[in-house]
């Protein structure tokens, strides 16, 4: 060992509602982990923090909040875990982030009246993934899944207007996948791309998100 330490990549799941990216990421770290590769499952919202318990209360419909200003809360719950994740991704742990600013843009952009250049400002310079896993669902397939609909934004319209937003992000670092494929077959490709991905920028500096 000659004590250079080679950093964690930046993985993050999007896609509409109910596309699987959850049970997709638990996996991915399970696989991760079992493999011998230091990694750690995050999620946004993160509803444990002050401004997370805002979120949560917001999307539980238990609150009213402006749009203009959860979507600025969206990125503050974002940038307050950036200290914690700089440190993670630089000690060597590979950081999987069930939604990030994508999903920030893509669910303010999908409301009456709002311009996505003024939706990205706020997240600009957060830690840029190295890979976008981009799941795609049809809105009415998703709206099949269980639990669909308890929650704000859960209708298929409103999905619908999301995934138009999501297809105005997309980037290089994207791989879009087919999520109505079996879990099995949608988790082997992502545990190949992430692999591949996790050798590709050990030795690659950490960019600034949108700059
Ligand atoms: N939001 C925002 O507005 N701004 C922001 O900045 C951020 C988020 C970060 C809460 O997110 C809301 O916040 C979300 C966007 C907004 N609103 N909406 N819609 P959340 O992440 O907490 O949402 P959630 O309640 O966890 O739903 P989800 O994440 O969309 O679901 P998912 O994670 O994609 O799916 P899943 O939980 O893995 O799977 C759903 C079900 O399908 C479950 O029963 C699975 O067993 C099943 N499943 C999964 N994969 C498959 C396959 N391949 N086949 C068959 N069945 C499957
Ligand atoms: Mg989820």
């Amino acid at each position: 060992m000659n004590g250079v330490v080679r950093r964690g990549a930046l993985i993050v799941l999007e896609g509409c509602d109910r596309c699987g990216k959850s049970t997709q990421a638990r996996k991915l770290v399970d696989t991760l982990v079992a493999g011998g590769t230091p990694a750690e499952l995050w999620r946004f919202p993160e509803r444990s923090s002050s401004i997370g318990q805002l979120i949560g209360s917001y999307l539980e419909k238990k609150s009213e909040v402006e749009d203009h200003a959860i979507h600025l809360l969206f990125s503050a719950n974002r940038w307050e875990s950036v200290p914690r994740m700089r440190k993670l991704l630089q000690d060597g742990t590979t950081v999987v982030v069930d939604r990030y600013a994508y999903s920030g843009v893509a669910f303010t952009a999908a409301k009456e009246g709002f311009d996505i250049e003024w939706c990205k400002q706020p997240d600009r310079g957060l830690p840029e993934p190295d890979l976008v896993l981009y799941l795609t669902i049809g809105a009415e397939d998703a709206a099949k899944r269980a639990d669909f609909g308890g929650e704000r934004y859960e209708q298929t319209d409103f999905q619908k207007r999301v995934a138009d937003m999501y297809g105005l992000l997309r980037e290089d670092r994207w791989e879009t996948l087919d999520a109505s494929q079996s879990i099995k077959d949608l988790h082997d490709q992502i545990a190949k791309l992430t692999r591949d991905i996790i050798t590709r920028v050990e030795n690659k500096p950490i960019n600034k998100l949108w700059m």
